[in-house]
């Protein structure tokens, strides 16, 4: 779409950090990091937010949340099960929607933070 600033990172435009990318998706460095592992998650065809989305997005969303543990995992931030079965390590995902979700750029993406905590005041 134009004008739109993750459009043109997908479409090789503008650079970014890109960590992950197949047909449907891109994954890359969010530029003002909130946490150590700070990414970001986009599908490359443009939708500008959550609301907009229908049914005809449900598996390109799923696509999206399921990319996240494999980013984890490869960012040093997964979930592990240690020796007594306790879970360590973690991360958090997140997807602003609208001026009062704290959406600034309007093409959907989901936020995957890891290498820190608390969370509170993460945008
Ligand atoms: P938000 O959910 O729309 O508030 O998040 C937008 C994010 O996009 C924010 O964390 C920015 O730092 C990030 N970002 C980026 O990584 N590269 C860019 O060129 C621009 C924003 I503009």
């Amino acid at each position: 779409m134009d004008n739109c600033i993750f459009c043109k990172i997908v479409a090789k435009q503008i650079p970014a950090s890109v960590v992950y990318e197949d047909d449907e998706l891109l994954a890359f460095k969010d530029i003002n990091p909130a946490a150590p592992v700070h990414l970001l998650v986009i599908p490359k065809q443009h939708v500008a937010t959550l609301s907009d989305c229908t049914g005809e997005h449900a598996t390109v969303l799923g696509k999206m949340l399921a990319l996240a543990p494999k980013l984890a995992e490869e960012h040093g931030v997964a979930v592990k099960v240690d020796g007594n079965g306790a879970r360590t390590g973690g991360f958090k995902t997140l997807i602003n929607s609208g001026p009062d979700g704290g959406q600034e750029v309007y093409h959907l993406h989901l936020h995957m933070y890891g290498g820190k905590r608390p969370w509170r005041g993460l945008g």
